[in-house]
C-alpha cells in the first residue's frame, strides 16, 4: 500500500483518495470527483438494498490490496459499509492490440471509438447492471443462513458484485461524459423485480428465494458472468479489458461458493440416506423426513438455474452480436488461443435450431452465430461441474446421477422461445408441458418444504443439518472461525 503522495506503485492499490484505485485516480481530478459524487448514493443503494439486518456485524472479508494474483488479497473483519470498494483495472501491457474483426491488429484503443460509442456504452451498462441486481436479489438470505461461513461468503460475494458495479461506473464516468453519468445513475435507480423499473436482463428478475437458489445462482449464472467476462476482456477497448480481467479473478470465488455449496448438500443428503438405509432416491417423501433436501428436488432447481441463465446469452443467430464482433468490442471465450482468421467472415458455426417442427443443426454464418458459440462453451464448462457433483454423489454409494436438460428446456429467448420441451429435449403441447411441470421444476410444494429448512444456523462451527460443514475454510481458517462477529442492526 502506498502513503498518500501522488505517484503510486504500479499494481498496489492507492488507499489515499476515498476511493481506492490503482490507475491514478488522484491524477485525475474530473474522474475522481465525477466517482466521489456518485459515491454517496452507491451508498444509500447499498443501505437501501444491500444484504438486510447484517450492515452492522463484523465480517471476515477479503479486501483487494494489489492485482498481482500472489498477493492481492488481505483478509480481516469488516463491516459491510466500510468495505473499500475501488476500481482495480489490471496491470496494461502497452504492446497489446485489438485481436479480432474488422480492426484487427491495430493498436488496443485507450479510448472510446467514436463509431463504437453507443455499441461499448450498451455492453457497459448491461454488464454493469447484473452486478446490483444480483445483491438485490440476495439481500434476504442472510436471515436463513446454514452457518457463519456460508453467511460471510454471502456476503463477500455481496461485495464484490458491488465492486464490479464500481468497474463499469468508472469506465462510464471516465470515457462516456455526461450520459455515462447518466447512465451510472440509472445503474442505482433500476430495482430487481420491480415491474416499473426493472433490471435489463430477465434472469436478474427471478427471485432467490432460498439458500439451494443462491448455490445454483452463484454455479449457473455467476457462470455466465465469467464467460461474457471473459468475451469482455478480449476487448479492443482496452479499459474495459483490463477492467474484466481483474474481475475474473473475483468470479472464480464466486464459482467456488455455487459449487462446494451444492456439494455439501449432494453430501450429506447422501450421507443421510446410506445411514437411514434408503436406496430409492425418488422416494422423496422418506427423504424429506430426514430434514435433508432430497436430490430429485436439487435437480428441478438445476433444471430452472441453468435454463435461466441460457436466456442471458441472448438469442443464438444474432446481428448484435455480430455487430460487437465486427468491431472488435466483445471477442469469443478464449478468442487468441483459437486457430482461425478472428475476422469470421468466411466461416460457419452450426447452430440449434427448431426447424419444420424439429430441434435440428443448422450451418448459420460464424459472425450471428456468436451466441450460440459462446452459449456451448458455457454448457461445457456447466458440464464440468456437474460431473464433479456426480462425483459426490457416487462417492458415498448412492444411485443417482444429476443431468443438465436440453438447452430448449424452459427458455424465454431466443430458438426455443416458442416452443414447449422436456429436459431430454423432447418437443411437445403446451397442455403436455403444464401438466408436466411440476415434474420438472421446483414446485410450490418443494418450495415450501425448501423453506421449512432455512433456519439459520448462526452458533460458531455449527451447520445446518441439510448441509455439510466445508473441507476447508476461509483463508486458512477452520470450519469452527467465527467467519461473521453479528451485530444486529
Ligand atoms: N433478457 O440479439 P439478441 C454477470 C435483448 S452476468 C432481456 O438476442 P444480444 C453476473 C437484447 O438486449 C453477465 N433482454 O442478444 C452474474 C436485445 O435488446 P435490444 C452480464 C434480452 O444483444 C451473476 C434484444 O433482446 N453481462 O455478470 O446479442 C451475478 C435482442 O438481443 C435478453 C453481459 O450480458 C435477456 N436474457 O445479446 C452478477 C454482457 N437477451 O438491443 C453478475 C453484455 C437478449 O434489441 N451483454 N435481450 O434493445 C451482452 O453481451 C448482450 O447484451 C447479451 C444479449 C449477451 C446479454
Ligand atoms: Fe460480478
Ligand atoms: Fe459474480
Amino acid at each position: 500500500m502506498t502513503n498518500s503522495s501522488a505517484a503510486y506503485v504500479d499494481g498496489a492499490v492507492d488507499y489515499s483518495t476515498n476511493i481506492p484505485n490503482n490507475i491514478g485516480l488522484v491524477n485525475d481530478a474530473r474522474v475522481l470527483k465525477a466517482l466521489e459524487q456518485w459515491h454517496p448514493g452507491y451508498l444509500d443503494w447499498w443501505n437501501q438494498m444491500g444484504p438486510e439486518g447484517f450492515q452492522a456485524s463484523d465480517v471476515y472479508l477479503r479486501t483487494a490490496v494489489s492485482i498481482d494474483p500472489k498477493g492481492w488479497a488481505q483478509f480481516g473483519y469488516v463491516k459491510m459499509p466500510d468495505y473499500r470498494w475501488g476500481i482495480l483495472l489490471a496491470p496494461q501491457d502497452p504492446n497489446r492490440l485489438v485481436n479480432f474483426g474488422a480492426s484487427k491488429g491495430e493498436k488496443a484503443w485507450q479510448d472510446v471509438p467514436g463509431e463504437h460509442r453507443a455499441s461499448l456504452r450498451r455492453l457497459i451498462v448491461i454488464q454493469g447492471d447484473t452486478e446490483p441486481a444480483s445483491v438485490e436479489q440476495q439481500r434476504h438470505l442472510g436471515a436463513t443462513a446454514p452457518s457463519l461461513y456460508d453467511l460471510r461468503n454471502l456476503f463477500q460475494v455481496n461485495v464484490e458484485e458491488g465492486r464490479h458495479l464500481w468497474a463499469m461506473v468508472y469506465l462510464l464516468q471516465k470515457f462516456f461524459g455526461r450520459d455515462g453519468r447518466e447512465e451510472a445513475e440509472g445503474l442505482l435507480q433500476r430495482r430487481s423485480g420491480d415491474p416499473d423499473k426493472p433490471r435489463m436482463l430477465g434472469a436478474f428478475n427471478e427471485a432467490t428465494p432460498d439458500w439451494l437458489s443462491f448455490f445454483m445462482f452463484t454455479f449457473f449464472t455467476d457462470r455466465d458472468g465469467k464467460m461474457q467476462l471473459e468475451s469482455l476482456a478480449q476487448s479492443g477497448f482496452d479499459p474495459l479489458s483490463r477492467s474484466c480481467r481483474f474481475m475474473l479473478t473475483e468470479e472464480a470465488h464466486h464459482m467456488f461458493v455455487g459449487e462446494t455449496g451444492i456439494g455439501r448438500v449432494l453430501e450429506r443428503t447422501c450421507e443421510a440416506m446410506k445411514k437411514a438405509g434408503i436406496e430409492d432416491p425418488h422416494d422423496t417423501a422418506k427423504v424429506r423426513a430426514l430434514g435433508v433436501i432430497d436430490l430429485p428436488t436439487i435437480q428441478k432447481k438445476a433444471n430452472l438455474h441453468f435454463s435461466l441463465s441460457l436466456d442471458l446469452f441472448g438469442s443464438e443467430v444474432s446481428t448484435n452480436a455480430a455487430n460487437f464482433y465486427n468491431a472488435g468490442l466483445k471477442g469469443r471465450f478464449m478468442e487468441t488461443k483459437i486457430d482461425d482468421d478472428h475476422v469470421l467472415t468466411n466461416a460457419t458455426y452450426p447452430v440449434l435450431k427448431f426447424v419444420d417442427g424439429q430441434i435440428r443443426m443448422v450451418d448459420e454464418p460464424a459472425l450471428t452465430a456468436l451466441n450460440m458459440r459462446l452459449r456451448d462453451d458455457y454448457v461445457k464448462d456447466c458440464q464440468g461441474g456437474v460431473g464433479r457433483w456426480n462425483k459426490v454423489i457416487e462417492k458415498t454409494g448412492v444411485n443417482f446421477q444429476l443431468k443438465l436438460p436440453s438447452v430448449a428446456f424452459h427458455r424465454q429467448i431466443g430458438e426455443f422461445a416458442r416452443v414447449e420441451a422436456s429436459p431430454d429435449g423432447k418437443l411437445m403441447t403446451e397442455a403436455d408441458w403444464i401438466r408436466m411441470r411440476d415434474q420438472w421444476l421446483p414446485s410450490s410444494e418443494d418450495g415450501e418444504f425448501i423453506r421449512s429448512l432455512m433456519r439459520p444456523c448462526w452458533e460458531i462451527g455449527q451447520y445446518a443439518p441439510w448441509i455439510a460443514p466445508p473441507k476447508v475454510g476461509i483463508d486458512s481458517k477452520g470450519a469452527d472461525f467465527e467467519y461473521v462477529a453479528i451485530h444486529r442492526a
